[in-house]
């Protein structure tokens, strides 16, 4: 069904039939209590029914996209969707099997269970928490706006970022110097978490202070050397990045070295290097990457949405999205015209917008067409 209506339609479709079976299911009851059976069975028989239908091509349909092929079991909707997909089942089979029961004779008789009542009042009770926990799902994934995650990355910050490089590795070289584990500890977790970003191995509370620190934007310069490669570049900027990369990856083992020490005696010696090398990273290799890169946007995947979800550019810019978090994502244009395939945490994928117009896109597993859920756009100028 989602195929033919769409995600949010068939979700919208699903949540008033819900309504509509769980007021019948409560009418069927009170039909029961008043003495009514065969209009009572009717009722229920029918509700029951009419579930199956939704189960099998709406609910279903979505799970499976949503947490089997999206590799999804963190956030608020795929635990949701969890909880509601094991309790419904269980609900939509006790149905199924009291439907058997009452009505036909396929029921072995040894299966047959005698207090009928009593596993009808459980399913009905199941059944009401689970459209309980069914509204919670269209609520967190339609209603509840998406957090922003990170605003615009563009090359501004990959700038900033070379500033802060170089910075910070005075601040290690310092404390280094003073002897101050603590605040060596400290300032290794800070290079290292700016070099790497948040989709980075390393990425974390390497000091263990119970903080994570991150001087940067998240994205990592090494994820901004990569993403100005992922787009199409002179073999010039190509070699630059090549060195860049390099370079911040021995001052990131440095730091990483340092975030772990148990003395800081061994390290007086790499610490120059550390110096040394931000400031080569800075003058030999962001400043001229700066100088002659294209321009280049990134958009993040993160926390299931995409951010920012609107962004407007000039013709000519490349954007680039890398995914920043372990939840597998696509970016699939709204015409089918254009698909990334799956992305895992730090992988990109870029389009150079050569011509003016909208470019509304979305993630197969967590988005739809039209702006639903996982979706943004790209307005070229
Ligand atoms: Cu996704």
């Amino acid at each position: 069904m989602q195929a033919i209506l769409g995600t949010r339609l068939a979700a919208d479709i699903n949540l008033v039939t819900q309504i509509v079976l769980l007021v019948g299911l409560w009418m069927g009851f009170y039909l029961a209590r008043i003495g009514q059976i065969p209009k009572h069975a009717n009722m229920q028989t029918t509700m029951v029914v009419g579930n199956l239908f939704f189960v099998l091509f709406v609910m279903i349909p979505s799970f499976y996209q949503y947490v089997i092929l999206g590799g999804t079991t963190g956030g608020i909707v795929a635990q949701l969707m969890l909880a509601h997909g094991f309790l419904g089942l269980l609900a939509q089979l006790s149905g199924v099997y009291l439907v058997l029961r009452m009505r036909t004779k396929v029921i072995p008789p040894r299966f047959r269970v005698r207090n009928f009542k009593l596993v009808m009042r459980a399913t009905l009770g199941l059944w009401t928490i689970i459209f309980v926990l069914g509204i919670g799902i269209y609520n967190y994934r339609y209603l509840v706006p998406k957090p922003v995650a990170a605003v615009s990355a563009s090359l501004v910050q990959f700038r900033q970022g070379g500033n802060d490089l170089v910075g910070e590795a005075g601040e290690l070289e310092a404390a280094v110097r003073a002897g101050d584990l603590q605040a060596a500890k400290r300032a290794g977790e800070r290079l290292v978490n700016l070099i790497e970003g948040k989709s980075g191995d390393h990425f974390g509370d390497l000091d263990k202070d119970g903080s994570v620190e991150d001087p940067g934007d998240g994205i990592g310069i090494l994820r901004y050397v990569q993403a100005v490669t992922s787009a199409p570049a002179a073999a010039s900027i190509t070699a630059l990045a090549g060195n860049v990369e390099a370079w911040v990856t021995r001052i990131r083992d440095s730091a990483l070295a340092v975030a772990s020490a148990a003395d800081l005696k061994p390290m007086e010696q790499v610490i120059g290097e550390v110096v040394s090398l931000a400031d080569r990273a800075q003058r030999e290799g962001i400043g001229p990457i700066l100088a002659s890169a294209p321009p280049l946007v990134i958009v993040v995947l993160d926390e299931f949405a995409f951010a920012p979800q609107k962004i407007t550019i000039q013709k000519g810019t490349t954007v680039v999205w890398l995914n920043q978090e372990l939840e597998v994502h696509t970016v699939t244009a709204d015409d089918g015209k254009v698909d990334s395939g799956d992305l895992d945490r730090g992988a990109f994928f870029s389009i150079r917008f050569r011509e003016a117009g909208t470019f509304p896109y979305y993630c197969i597993y967590h988005g739809d067409q039209g702006g639903v859920d996982m979706a943004g756009i790209v307005l070229v100028e």
